[in-house]
Order: structure tokens, then sequence, then C-alpha cells
């Protein structure tokens, strides 16, 4: 039996650096609430992510929520979003007891379709909260023409996008506010993490205090909040992991090369379209398969590819508007792009250190499944 091939692997640094690191910890004892490796981080982020202002978080779905319930919005109040999407995403706007306007997306990179956005504004539109699915950066000057038009804010959905610049810019920059993920499985991670950016820099003492728990003094809470704080082993793995982020992207890069060499050279499997001025981070490696009537299809690909000890994933399948919590609860907008996507998407096993054995393993599964290996 071969190994198994996983969708991804975290990035870890060299472990003496982090245990060197962590030594400190058992001096001060000193482990979470704000520690100087916490400070560290978050200096070293706003550096990196070239942004004004930003906030670590336990989680970016901490990130998301509280970031979401820092601007205020009336409860019930319409947020524009897009489906297709990790679960958070929703999920977060829902636990703000505001309610989630599904808008379609562009099957061309799946991102939402700002073309779609302004059909769906009403007088209780309050934000547009898109993503920048996959690290595929969204129309951000489009968008932000139509929130300026109409007085709404933006919150971005970065999760995928750390480090990625568009114009210039870092693309945390755009918007009123962008979240990010430092899980685990992102190309940055503090293990569980997140981090919120934002340019109006009063939104930090109020990020501050909802995550944790609105205390600013021994005997002195000022206001209701969550415990949202990002601990000090994890900062540690950010500061770690940070000093590498350079090689983690260019490892990425060079295997993403290889991946299209070889893929683009079948006809049934597309992949999304680049767009100009963007310096990306090779996230993920999704591929979309054209579902055909004579035997190929993405669940059939997925299915090939598990009989070969290879796990692809179903990112982001099935939309999150017709997730059982959601189904028929919000308004029913057209959301053909965003099922058909949904219907053809698949996410292949990349990471950093993802050998060129394996990537030939994957390669070869597909093309056998397109070749001769169909059900
Ligand atoms: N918005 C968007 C658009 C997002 O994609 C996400 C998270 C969020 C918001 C929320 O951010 P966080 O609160 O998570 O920071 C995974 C991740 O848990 C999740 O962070 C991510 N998106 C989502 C797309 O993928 P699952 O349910 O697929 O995880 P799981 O446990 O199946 O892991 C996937 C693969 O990763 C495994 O097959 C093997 C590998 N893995 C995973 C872990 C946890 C490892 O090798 N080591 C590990 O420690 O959600």
């Amino acid at each position: 039996m071969e190994d198994k091939i996983l969708v991804t692997r975290p990035s870890m640094p060299p472990f003496e650096e982090y245990v060197n690191e962590i030594k400190s910890l058992w001096d001060s004892h000193w482990i979470t609430n704000m520690g100087t490796y916490h400070q560290q981080l978050e200096e070293k982020l706003k550096n990196y992510l070239e942004v004004p202002s930003l906030s670590l978080m336990v989680n970016g779905h901490m990130g998301l929520e509280l970031a979401i319930q820092a601007f205020d919005f009336p409860e019930g109040s319409e947020i524009i979003t897009t489906p297709f999407t990790f679960i958070s995403t929703t999920h977060a706007i829902v636990r703000n007891r505001l309610k989630p306007v599904f808008c379609d997306i562009k099957q061309s990179d799946g991102t939402i379709d700002e073309t779609k956005i302004e059909d769906l504004i009403t007088e209780n539109t309050v934000a547009i909260l898109p993503v920048h699915v996959y690290g595929n950066v969204c129309n951000v000057d489009e968008i932000q023409r139509i929130a300026d038009k109409y007085n709404l804010k933006v919150i971005y959905d970065a999760a995928h996008a750390f480090g990625i610049k568009y114009n210039g810019k870092g693309i945390g920059n755009y918007g009123d506010a962008s979240i990010f993920s430092f899980h685990a499985t992102k190309v940055f991670n503090t293990i569980e993490g997140g981090a919120v950016t934002f340019s109006d820099v009063k939104l930090y003492d109020k990020l501050y205090n909802l995550k944790n728990f609105g205390i600013r003094g021994e005997e002195l809470v000022v206001s209701i909040g969550a415990n949202a704080k990002m601990n000090e082993f994890s900062a540690i793995m950010g500061l770690c992991n940070l000093k590498h982020i350079d090689e983690t992207i260019k490892a990425r890069e060079k295997r993403c090369s290889y991946y299209n060499e070889k893929i683009s050279e079948l006809k049934d499997i597309h992949l999304f379209n680049k767009i100009d001025n963007v310096v990306t981070n090779y996230a993920y490696y999704p591929i979309i398969v054209d579902n055909k009537t004579d035997g190929i299809s993405r669940d059939g690909l997925y299915k090939y590819l598990r009989s070969k000890e290879i796990y692809s994933r179903k990112y982001f399948y099935p939309i999150t508007a017709d997730q059982a919590c959601f189904k028929n609860k919000y308004r029913n907008n057209q959301l053909d792009n965003a099922r058909e996507l949904s219907d053809k998407i698949l996410v292949l096993p990349f990471y950093e250190d993802i050998q060129k054995s394996e990537m030939d393993r994957v390669i070869d599964g597909i093309y056998e499944y397109v070749n001769i290996g169909r059900d």
C-alpha cells in the first residue's frame, strides 16, 4: 500500500529553532494574554503585510466574527457575501445576528461577481463581505466603488491571501478590514491563529476589547467582549515561520509551476484565470474538472485518486447557502455559477515540501483517470 498523500501539510520551522525560542517561556511563565511575543508578531506582521494596523486573533474565524462585530451593524442588517467559501465566512455573519445575502460568483476565478452586487442592495444592506478565495484577488476597485456609492463597509475574508499584493499594495489595505487565517493548513501558520487588518486605527482598541473581555484594568471592564487572544506558543510559531516565509512561497511557486506544466496539457481540466498586477502566494492548487457525459467527473476523479491513497478535497462543496444549516433560510438569489463551480472544483495535494515523486503520483492518477480509469 502506498503512503497517503493528503491535501496539505503545515509548514514548520526547524525543531531546534522553535524549541530555542519557547525556552524563555519557562523562565517568564508568561504564556498568554498579549505577552512579548504577541507584541513582536503584531509588529512584524504589520511590516510584512504592509498594513497600517493589525490585531492578532486566536484564529481566523474569531477574527471574522469580531471584525464584523466591531462595526456595530444594527441587528438583522444584510451583508452581501459569497456562498463559494469555507463555512466560517457565512457562520461569522449569522453568529453576529446579521443576514447573509448570497451573491453569485465568477467561474473564471471563484470570487464574488461584482456586476451582480448592486442589484442585491436594499435599505438594510450595511456591508459587502467578499472572499479572496484560494488567494484569487476580488475586483477590489469595483467593490470599493459600489461601497462608496451606497455607503457600505467592505470586510474581506482574506483567509487565503497572506502576503498577496495587488497593484503594489498589501492585500490587507483594501476595504475597511481584512481577515487572515494562520491555521496550520495555511501558507503562514501560527498553529491556530489569525489577524484582522484595517485602516481606521480606532478599530485597534475596539478589537482589543472584543478579544479580551473588554478588560482595561484589574477593576475595569469597559465593554462586552469575547476571548480571542493568541497565546505565546502560537506567537512564537508565527515568528519562526515568518523568518522562512519567502522560502516557503518560493518552494510553493516551484511546485505550482511543475503541476501547471503537466496539468495544462489536459483538455478536460482547467485552471483559474490569473489577473494582472498580483503578487500571489500559491496557497492552494485548485483544478476545475469538466463534468462530461462521456464519463469524466469531479466526483469520479476524487474517488479515483482516493483509491490510490491521494486525498484531494472538494473545497468548496456544497456552497454554504446549500449547507443543511442555511438551506432555504435566506433570500433565494440566483447562484448558478457558484453551484456549477462547486460541482467542478477539486483542490489537489499541495504544500511547501510536497515531493516531486508525490506530485508525479497525483499527476499520473489524474492522467490514468482521464484516459482509462473512468467509472
Ligand atoms: N475563511 C475561509 C475562506 C477559510 O478557508 C477559513 C479556514 C476561515 C475563514 C477560518 O479560518 P480559521 O478559523 O480556520 O483560522 C481546513 C482548515 O481547518 C481551515 O482553517 C480552512 N479554512 C479550511 C479551508 O480547511 P478542514 O475541515 O478541511 O481541515 P482538516 O482537518 O480536514 O485538514 C485538512 C488537511 O490538512 C488534512 O487532510 C491534513 C492536513 N493537516 C491538517 C491539520 C489540522 C495536517 O497535515 N496537519 C494538521 O495539523 O478545514
